[in-house]
């Protein structure tokens, strides 16, 4: 049976890691003139350059090899097959169904899935159609102006990445808003904006009974009763996304306002489904297919490529690469692309929790590491901030930099400038900055011998630092899915090789229930004695400065 560390490839690759870690990367492209042809990747709109890695041409055939050896393709195979791979929660993993196009079947248990996905796109047509051409009207008969989704981690990140990113292409008329929460500011803060007249709440919760997104839509649904002054006024003025119909019902949000998905799409690979409703009210439903579009695109390169040319393949092997090799232990995601503001926190939830688990699929605790922390922020603000570490700090940090040739909001002349980091930042990650150069700047800035002995090893930049390049020609709603489904595939790769299951979340299920329990504790008079001390503490502290 295949596990990770005990597999002939990674044998061979702990070798050729002793063989070749110290090899500069800079010694690699002076002897190779060719690097960047052989070590990149072109996927339409997108180039994907990781010459910039510490890598030889050997390294990647032992990671294919590797790939091999944990049955990568059978279990790619799996996943588009519908597949119960999510053995935990007995699901299957079929986020993918959600972008196939109309005209494509998808057959699981003789149903055909495409039908179903397609049934619930038209009616999130249909209905955004009707908000934005002011059919769909508030309870005063006011066009509705804010859309806020009422949603936390996966009903919350992915929209609201997508939503910023695409800002561009949302008309002035509508404005898209999201709250996740439940600290009772985060409510507050978007209310004392709005006009409860035209004002559309979407409660996103596939499970519908998370306290967050409950405890929000609860209120949010008294301030438009008490400001309406009616109870039928939250037909007009709430929709409900989820897979739970009788606790939307429960809520009193009719069927006809409900927007279904399924248990085969996990949250964090939800903004694909109904989930998305807030992404296709701002952008219109048009562009909301493109981002499927570009989803599904980088879908079939990742089945049917080879896996020597399949980006997300290559991708995941490197983060393994690095994790179990090199030791490395976080990834930063740097987006050239203030548009790009919330990717790093979205993939902090996609990578992260699919990921940051410990048992294999066959239930044996793992003795290697598995999911480093996600982390990151756009250039150039992170230049400014924490690339001093990634430069000059002892820990090796692989990075993406990601970037766009045009931008949407125009400026050429500007927009070169900013790119301009991004190209120079790789380079100098990849190069450092070697003594004899140090030296001869010291120099002629007119410094002594003395002086410069003294600065030196201070601006002494080591260099062989990995990064990948993303270049995309456009932010476009297309190569925005494109880009998102490229990173949900890397992640699924990283859990084939760890032989882990990527698609549950116990975790986060764990916090669900921890604070339902001590809810009760805060709201009694009676002094705690229910947990450890340290608990106990400050849940009584807390007591006694409330009462005052
Ligand atoms: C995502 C996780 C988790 C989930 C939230 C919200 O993959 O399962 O982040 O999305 O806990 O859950 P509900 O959508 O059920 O409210």
């Amino acid at each position: 049976m295949y596990y990770f560390t005990k597999s002939q490839a990674y044998k061979r690759l702990k070798r050729h890691f002793n063989e070749i870690k110290h090899i500069h990367m800079r010694d690699l492209f002076k002897s190779d003139g060719d690097r960047f042809e052989k070590f990149s990747i072109k996927l339409g709109p997108i180039l994907f350059d990781f010459s910039k890695n510490r890598i030889t041409e050997k390294t990647i055939e032992l990671l294919i090899d590797l790939a091999h050896e944990a049955s990568l393709e059978e279990k790619i195979k799996g996943m588009f097959s519908g597949e119960v791979i999510n053995t935990t929660e007995k699901r299957r993993v079929m986020h993918w169904a959600l972008r196939v196009p109309e005209n494509k079947e998808v057959v699981v248990d003789g149903k055909n899935i495409t039908k179903d996905v397609w049934n619930v796109l038209k009616k999130i047509e249909h209905f955004v159609k009707k908000v934005r051409s002011g059919t769909h009207m508030g309870f005063t008969n006011k066009k509705i102006t804010d859309v806020v989704n009422i949603g936390i981690g996966g009903s919350d990140l992915g929209p609201k990445m997508v939503v910023k990113a695409l800002n561009f292409l949302i008309p002035e008329d509508i404005k898209v808003h999201f709250v996740s929460n439940i600290d009772p500011a985060h409510l507050s803060m978007q209310l004392q904006r709005l006009n409860p007249e035209t004002t559309l709440f979407i409660i996103s919760s596939k499970s519908f009974t998370t306290l967050e997104t409950m405890e929000n839509a609860k209120r949010a649904r008294e301030w438009i009763v008490e400001n309406l002054k009616s109870a039928d006024a939250v037909k007009n003025h709430f929709i409900a996304v989820s897979t739970n119909l009788q606790g939307v019902k429960e809520f009193g949000i009719a069927e006809e306002n409900m927007f279904e998905f399924w248990d085969f799409v996990g949250g964090r690979y939800s903004l694909w489904s109904a989930i998305g409703i807030s992404i296709a009210l701002g952008i219109g439903f048009e562009n909301f297919k493109k981002l499927l579009n570009g989803a599904h695109m980088v879908d079939e390169h990742f089945k049917n490529s080879p896996l020597n040319k399949n980006i997300p393949v290559i991708m995941g092997l490197l983060d393994i690469w690095y994790t179990n090799f090199f030791g490395a232990s976080s990834i930063a995601i740097l987006p050239y692309s203030q548009c790009l503001e919330e990717f790093p926190n979205h993939l902090q939830q996609l990578i992260m929790e699919s990921n940051g688990k410990r048992v294999t699929k066959e239930n044996r605790v793992v003795d290697f590491n598995t999911c480093p922390v996600i982390w990151g922020r756009v250039g150039t603000d992170g230049q400014h901030s924490f690339y001093q570490l990634i430069h000059q700090g002892t820990q090796l940090i692989p990075c993406d930099f990601i970037g766009f040739v045009k931008n949407p909001y125009n400026n050429e002349k500007i927009h070169d400038i900013f790119m301009a980091n991004f190209f120079a930042q790789t380079k100098a990650l990849m190069e450092g900055k070697q003594e004899q150069k140090v030296v001869e700047e010291l120099k002629n800035s007119g410094l002594s011998d003395t002086e410069i002995q003294k600065i030196l090893p201070h601006k002494v930049f080591p260099g062989n630092r990995p990064s990948n390049s993303i270049l995309i020609d456009e932010l476009t709603p297309y190569t925005l899915g494109a880009l998102i489904a490229l990173y949900e595939h890397r992640t699924f790769v990283q859990g084939c090789i760890w032989n882990i299951n990527s698609f549950d979340q116990w975790g986060v299920e764990l916090g669900k229930v921890l604070a339902k329990g001590i809810v009760n504790n805060l709201t009694t008079k009676e002094t705690c004695n229910a947990y450890d001390s340290s608990t106990n503490g400050l849940i009584n502290y807390y007591k006694k400065i409330k009462r005052g």
